[in-house]
C-alpha cells in the first residue's frame, strides 16, 4: 500500500513589478545638435529591462507610481517612444498594468492611441480598478498627484477612489506623494508633517499596502502593519541621489487564509550611472586646470557622469574652460554638467 499523498492546495498569491520615476523624455533630444553622451538613453534602457524581466517573469500585473515622463509637455516621437513598448508588453503577454500620473506630468498623461488598449489603466482621477484572477480579485485605489494641501485631502480622495463601496479583502493605494517619514538626498531629508506630506496616519489601517513613486530613494515604511512601499527612480537623475542603487521592486503578496500581507520583497538592481564631483578653481591658469581635470577624472569608470563645480565660490562661467573645451578633455562617454543644479526639493523630481 501506497500512503496517500496530498497536495495542498497552495496560498492565493499575487505577483507585482512595481516601478516608478522613469523620467521618459529627460535629455533626449530627438535633433541633438551636439553629439554627445546624454541622459536620455539611461531611462530607456532600464525602462525596456523592466518591461523584459516582467515578460520573463509573468507577474500578475504591473504597477507605476508615476512621473512616467519627465514633463508634463512631451514631443510626439517621445511619447510614442514610451508608450509603443509597453502596448507591445500587454498586447503580448495579456499582463495588465496600471498607471498613475505624477508632478512631472502634470497629473495627466498625454493622450495616445496606445493606452486605448484595455490592459492599459490609468488612474487619470481618484478611482479604483478590480483585477480579477481565478479565485480572488484585487483592489486598487488610487488618483493622480495632487497639489497642495494633500494633508487635509488624502481621507477624502481615498474616499472619493471608491474605498466604501467595495468588499474586496486584498486593497492596494496607489498614489504619488511624498508621506511622512520618507527620506531623500544626501542629507537624509526626511519629509514630514507639512501640508504636501501625507499623513502616515491617515492610511487605513485594513489596507494591505500602499504603493507610491515621487521619492527617487527606494525605501519601505510602515503604518503599523501596513508597508508603504517606495520602488526610488528607475536611474539617478540627479546628484542627490548618487549614492543611490536604483532599481524596482518585485512584489508577493500572499492570502493565509484570513489576510493578505506582504510575504517577499525583492529589488531588482538596474545600471546606474556613476556621479562624480570635480571641483576647480576658477582662478587657475588654463594649462594647470587641463591638467588637473585630466588627473582627478583618470581613475573614474567609464560611463561616468562629471560634475564640475568651482571653488571660491566663482561660478562655473569663470573657469577659463569652456563645456566644449572639457568635453574634448575627457572620455566621450562621460556625461559633463556644471555645479549649479542641485537638490531643494522634491518639486524637482
Ligand atoms: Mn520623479
Amino acid at each position: 500500500m501506497y500512503a496517500a499523498i496530498t497536495f495542498p492546495m497552495s496560498d492565493p498569491q499575487l505577483k507585482i513589478v512595481f516601478f516608478a520615476d522613469t523620467h521618459l523624455g529627460f535629455d533626449y533630444p530627438i535633433r541633438p545638435k551636439i553629439n554627445i553622451r546624454r541622459r536620455g538613453e539611461d531611462f530607456f534602457n532600464n525602462y525596456h529591462k523592466i518591461l523584459q524581466y516582467a515578460e520573463k517573469t509573468k507577474p500578475d500585473f504591473l504597477l507605476h507610481g508615476g512621473d512616467f515622463f519627465f514633463r508634463s509637455k512631451v514631443s510626439q516621437p517621445i511619447v510614442d517612444l514610451s508608450y509603443q513598448p509597453l502596448f507591445d508588453f500587454v498586447n503580448k503577454t495579456n499582463i495588465p498594468i496600471y498607471i498613475v500620473p505624477g508632478n512631472h506630468e502634470r497629473s495627466s498623461l498625454p493622450q495616445s492611441i496606445y493606452l486605448a488598449h484595455p490592459s492599459i489603466n490609468i488612474f487619470n482621477r481618484a478611482r479604483s480598478f478590480v483585477f480579477e484572477k481565478n479565485d480572488f480579485n484585487v483592489s486598487l485605489y488610487g488618483f493622480p498627484f495632487f497639489r497642495g494641501d494633500i494633508r487635509g485631502e488624502f481621507k477624502n480622495l481615498i474616499l472619493q477612489s471608491g474605498w466604501n463601496d467595495s468588499e474586496a479583502s486584498m486593497r492596494l493605494i496607489v498614489v504619488h506623494q511624498a508621506i511622512d517619514g520618507a527620506q531623500v538626498g544626501p542629507g537624509n531629508y526626511t519629509f514630514r508633517n507639512r501640508e504636501d506630506v501625507i499623513d502616515i496616519n491617515d492610511i487605513p489601517g485594513n489596507a494591505t499596502a500602499i504603493l507610491s513613486g515621487h521619492i527617487h530613494r527606494r525605501q519601505v515604511l510602515y503604518s503599523g502593519k501596513v508597508p508603504v512601499i517606495y520602488p526610488g527612480s528607475i536611474e539617478r537623475t540627479s546628484f542627490a541621489e548618487k549614492d543611490e542603487s536604483k532599481g524596482f521592486y518585485e512584489l508577493t503578496f500572499r492570502n493565509d487564509g484570513n489576510i493578505w500581507f506582504l510575504d517577499k520583497l525583492k529589488f531588482l538592481k538596474l545600471p546606474a550611472r556613476p556621479m562624480t564631483d570635480i571641483y576647480l578653481d576658477a582662478d587657475t591658469e588654463l594649462s594647470r586646470l587641463q591638467k588637473r581635470l585630466i588627473q582627478d577624472c583618470a581613475g573614474l569608470p567609464e560611463n561616468s557622469i562629471v560634475r564640475i563645480r568651482t571653488k571660491n565660490k566663482h561660478s562655473p562661467e569663470a573657469l577659463k574652460l569652456s563645456a566644449a573645451q572639457i568635453r574634448d578633455l575627457l572620455p566621450s562617454e562621460f556625461s559633463i554638467q556644471f555645479g549649479r543644479e542641485f537638490f531643494t526639493e522634491v518639486e524637482n523630481h
